[in-house]
Parts: C-alpha cells; structure tokens; sequence
C-alpha cells in the first residue's frame, strides 16, 4: 500500500443526483432560545414516531473573553414531525460535569430495537475520547463506554450484525504518520456494547481520491437491499489557502463521501462513490462561516418513500438537509 498523498487535490463538485433543502440551513443559531453561536454537527433519527435531532452548539465562553464564537459546547435537543421544521427545546440536554472534561460534541443518534444510542466526541485533559450512552427520555443519559484517547466520529450501526454490535470510528494515532493526520475509518465489534475488540482498518485515506489529509465515519450507516450505506467525511488540504473564516488560516476542506458495506460482513466494502456526495458549492457552505468549506454529515435516515434524508453541518455554523434516492445513492457506489 502506497502511503504517498496529492499535494493538492483541485475544484471538487457535488454528485447530481443530490439536491439541498432549498429552505437550507433547516437549523441555525437565531432558533437556540439559549446562548448559541454556532449550531451544526447534528446527530439525526425517528424515534418513537416523530425525528430527533441533538446538535453541537458551540458558544462563546464570556468567562475567558475569548473574542471566537466557539471557545466551548453544549448539546441541543431538537423536535420534528417531517424532519425539517424543528422545535429546539429550552434548554440543553447533555453535558457531562468533570474536572477531567472539556466538552463534549458531534453527538450521532442510533435507534437499535427501539433504543435511542448517542455516540460522542469528548475533549479531555489528557485526549479526544469517543463515548457512548443511551436515553429513553433526551434529559437523563446513561453512559456505557469510553474510548481511551485518541478516538473520534464513533457511529453504530441499527442493527446487531453476527450477533454483535458493529461501530466505526476514527482513531488519531500521531505517532504512523510522520506527524501528518493521514487519519483512517476504523470498524471495531461488542457483545455488549460496554466492551469492544476485534478492531481493523476499513478504509485508508490513501483510498479515498478526493482526501488527501484524513477521513472518518460521518453518518451513522442504513440499511439497504444491497448493504449498508455509509457517509464518511473526507479531508483534503491545501497549503495554498489562506484566511477562509474566524481563524488567521484554515487550509482544510471537508467532503461527504459514500460508500457501501456488506450485509453480514460491514467490514468489507462492497463499492464506494468515485466522487464526493457533497463537496461545499452552496453559500451557506463556503462563505460567512466560522469554518468555511466544511460539510460534515451526522445523520441520515431512508424513508420508505426511497428517499434518503442526510443532515450536515455546513461551514461549522449551521445544520442543513439534502436528499437523494436511495436507488441513485446505490448506483454511486456500484458503479
Ligand atoms: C473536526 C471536528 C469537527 C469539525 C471539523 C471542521 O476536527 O472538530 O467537529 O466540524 O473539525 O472544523
């Protein structure tokens, strides 16, 4: 395997068989009745007959005067009967108090036998860890594992698989790469979902056209006739960019790729999209963000219509809505 990136990977277009929301964004922080500055990086699924969403709100810390809009996080609560109008909660619904944490964020909702499950990002003094709970009510949450560092972008599938629960994830080794991200999709399983084991690569950077930086699971993956559909997030840098947002440089662009597992066997991939599902095209994608050029998918849910719906963070200010069928997103990845 050869481990030499493109310096530099050029213009990337969406794929057309996808149309954004027109109404896009569907989230954004003047609906936040509490302090918002940026709403994004949502997790999405239907639950118990209407959707669900918990978004990534990140805010200023006044306490540290901190002239950015995103020096900390909170988690949102989101309600909607045709998951695109949604009635934000009043207030927050998780957070987790320890001396040893910094935040947690990029929450990813999985419904498995009728349990909703919540994958997390978690900074911590000593690490990024992923993490995962469970609720029944979105007000009190039950954590049942953490990763030890470092680990991001953790998402389950719906479903146990051979009689185990199967996840993805994007471990951050600093230590492979040459001091470069070159980060990888991870797919790992659990009995329990307390204890997890049998890791393995699933796919490398190297294998993805449109990275050249790093990649990581995005949506938790769906259920389809031909496999599991799954989202990643695709990275590509280039030195030759400049000031693009709050920051002084920011040389990252994010993609959303798809591509598509086995059935009984997740760890194979059976086909990927040859081009990015979402490459940032839209304004509210590449201009007036905290981060412009992001797309950073956290949910997606096929109706029985075939329509697929995915939500995504744009330029890591606001949660929007595409949509494609299910037959088109397949023939991406067959074809
Ligand atoms: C990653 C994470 C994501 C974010 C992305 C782009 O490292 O923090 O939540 O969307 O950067 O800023």
């Amino acid at each position: 395997m050869t481990m030499s990136l493109p310096l530099t990977i050029g213009p990337l277009k969406s794929s057309s068989v996808i149309t954004r929301y027109p109404g896009n964004p569907i989230l954004q922080p003047s609906d936040v009745p509490y302090a918002p500055s940026l709403v994004f990086n949502a997790g999405v699924a239907k639950y118990e007959g209407r959707y669900v969403m918990v978004f990534r709100n990140d805010y200023a810390d006044e306490a540290n005067k901190t002239m950015l809009p995103a020096s900390t996080t909170n988690l949102g609560l989101a309600f909607s009967d045709d998951g695109i109008n949604w009635e934000v909660q009043p207030k927050p619904c998780f957070g987790i108090n320890d001396d040893e944490i910094i935040r947690t964020y990029d929450p990813r909702l999985t419904i498995i036998d009728g349990r909703c499950y919540m994958c997390f990002a978690v900074d911590t003094r000593h690490g990024v860890l992923g993490g995962i709970a469970t609720t029944e009510d979105f007000e009190k949450f039950d954590i049942l594992h953490t990763t030890t560092p470092d680990n991001r972008n953790m998402v389950l599938f719906p479903e146990k698989i051979g009689g185990k629960y199967v996840r993805l994830e994007r471990p951050f080794p600093v230590y492979s790469r040459g001091g470069k991200d070159r980060f990888d999709t991870w797919i790992s399983d659990s009995p329990d979902l307390a204890y997890w084991g049998n890791s393995r690569l699933l796919l490398g950077v190297e294998d993805v056209p449109y990275a050249n930086d790093k990649i990581g699971p995005a949506a938790p993956p769906v259920k389809t006739s031909k496999g599991w559909l799954a989202t990643f997030h695709a990275v590509d840098r280039d030195e030759n960019r400049g000031k693009n947002g709050w920051e002084s440089s920011w040389k990252k662009r994010y993609t959303a790729g798809l591509m598509l597992l086995d059935l009984d066997n997740p760890h194979k991939i059976i086909g990927m999209a040859k081009q990015p599902l979402l490459a940032p095209e839209a304004p509210y994608e590449t201009d007036n963000g905290f981060r412009n050029d992001v797309i950073f998918p956290g949910g997606m849910i096929l109706e029985d219509s075939g329509e697929v719906k995915i939500y995504y963070g744009a330029a890591d200010t606001v949660e929007c809505l595409a949509t494609a069928h299910v037959d088109d997103l397949l023939k991406l990845c067959l074809e």
